[in-house]
């Protein structure tokens, strides 16, 4: 098959979806065609069936908001009449599901047809998509793609609450990692650069906006802390980014805590972690708990959204209400508190990773693309 697929290229979960989608897609023979505003960060080689397509948008003097949707829809009708494609793949409705609204229209006024999926990723429908100027539009374009998938049960619910006109049929698809992509022989020298004197490591990884909620991550790690001696290390970098810098500076442990900014590919150092801490508001999924499960580390998470479709309480970690960070910190300590419990609970976490390996998922992706190809 050609499949376009559209996406953020950024470090956020639903780019890092639509990118190593892409890549195994590739990987099994399809040809695929990534059409973003700059290359996907996770998009690290480009193959014989692996394209990009840049959109740029003029920065002509009358346009104080540049008109994105409008050249994405331009470049959508370009790639899908000069490549072939068969169907195009949109991620994140915002503004990806109008623009592939457009270009199909486009594209059949010219005698081309092209289906058309838009994949929901949380923020697109629990915080942005739900702010009124967007709704018309984004239950228009919801309705109006030839299939619509969420990445969880959570998600799917939340989309016809938020969007109450919204009558397609939405198919869940979750998220997924490729574990062959998790090394997790070795890292002990590097575990000794981060906790010196065998601490245990707790981690976080986000794009530190105020949904993650860091600053419950710092408070988490502060109760830990006092009990058993560990570090904290902070993945990321976004809005809050500053803010939680000069919280930790302010504090006496502050030399405890490593902030180290964007990491491509986390894996490489989840893999020497004990613990992560994800005390969001809310997550459709979650996918940075479940890159942290298949580098066998348990995690704390709070019970919002997705986040019990993806942790397993009790299992591969455990979950508490928001903002509990009392809870949080007790059940962390638990788990922590001696070698054999901890070593359980990442043996634990990786065997919940499996559960959404792509080799499980990939199929379902790809069922869906033939259905809608015919
Ligand atoms: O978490 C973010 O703020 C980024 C956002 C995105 O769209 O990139 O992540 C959302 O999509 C991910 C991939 O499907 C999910 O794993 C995240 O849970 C979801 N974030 C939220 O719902 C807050």
């Amino acid at each position: 098959m050609k499949i376009g697929i559209v996406c953020y290229p950024t470090f956020g979960g639903s780019g890092v979806v639509a990118t190593e989608l892409g890549k195994a897609l590739a990987e099994k023979g399809h040809q695929v065609h990534f059409i973003s505003y700059s290359p996907p960060v996770r998009l690290d080689f480009l193959s014989g069936n692996l394209f990009y397509h840049e959109v740029s948008v003029s920065d002509y003097p009358l346009f104080d908001y540049p008109p994105y949707e409008l050249v994405l829809s331009s470049k959508l009708v370009d790639v899908v009449k000069y490549e072939k494609l068969d169907l195009l793949h949109v991620h994140y409705a915002i503004p990806h599901a109008s623009a592939a609204y457009m270009a199909k229209q486009i594209l059949a006024s010219q005698g081309i047809h092209i289906p058309f999926i838009t994949t929901l990723h949380g923020t697109d429908i629990t915080l942005v998509g739900k702010d009124p100027s967007f709704e018309p539009v984004i239950t228009f374009a919801i309705n109006q793609s030839d299939a619509v998938t969420a990445v969880s049960e959570s998600l799917k619910k939340d989309t016809y609450i938020n969007f109450p006109h919204v009558k397609k049929d939405i198919q869940v698809i979750p998220n997924f990692i490729c574990l062959n992509d998790y090394n997790l022989d070795g890292g002990s020298c590097q575990k000794k650069m981060y906790a010196p004197n065998g601490e245990r490591l707790l981690i976080h990884v986000s794009n530190f906006r105020k949904v993650k909620r860091v600053e419950d991550v710092v408070l988490i790690f502060d109760k830990v802390r006092k009990v058993i001696p560990s570090k904290l290390i902070l993945v990321g970098d976004g809005p809050e980014r500053g803010n939680i810098e000069k919280l930790c500076r302010e504090l006496s442990f502050c030399d405890d805590i490593k902030s180290l900014g964007k990491i491509v590919n986390p894996e490489q150092i989840l893999r020497i972690a004990d613990l992560f801490l994800l005390p969001s508001e809310t997550e459709s999924f979650g996918l940075a708990a479940l890159e942290a499960m298949a580098s066998k580390v348990p995690v704390i998470s709070t019970n919002s959204g997705g986040l019990p479709e993806v942790n397993s309480n009790g299992f591969s970690g455990y979950m508490s209400n928001v903002g509990d960070v009392d809870d949080m910190a007790k059940n962390a300590i638990s788990i922590l508190k001696d070698d054999a419990t901890l070593n359980q609970f990442k043996s634990n976490a990786f065997q919940q990773a499996k559960k959404f390996d792509i080799a499980k998922i990939l199929p379902m992706y790809e069922d869906l693309y033939k259905l809608l190809i015919g």
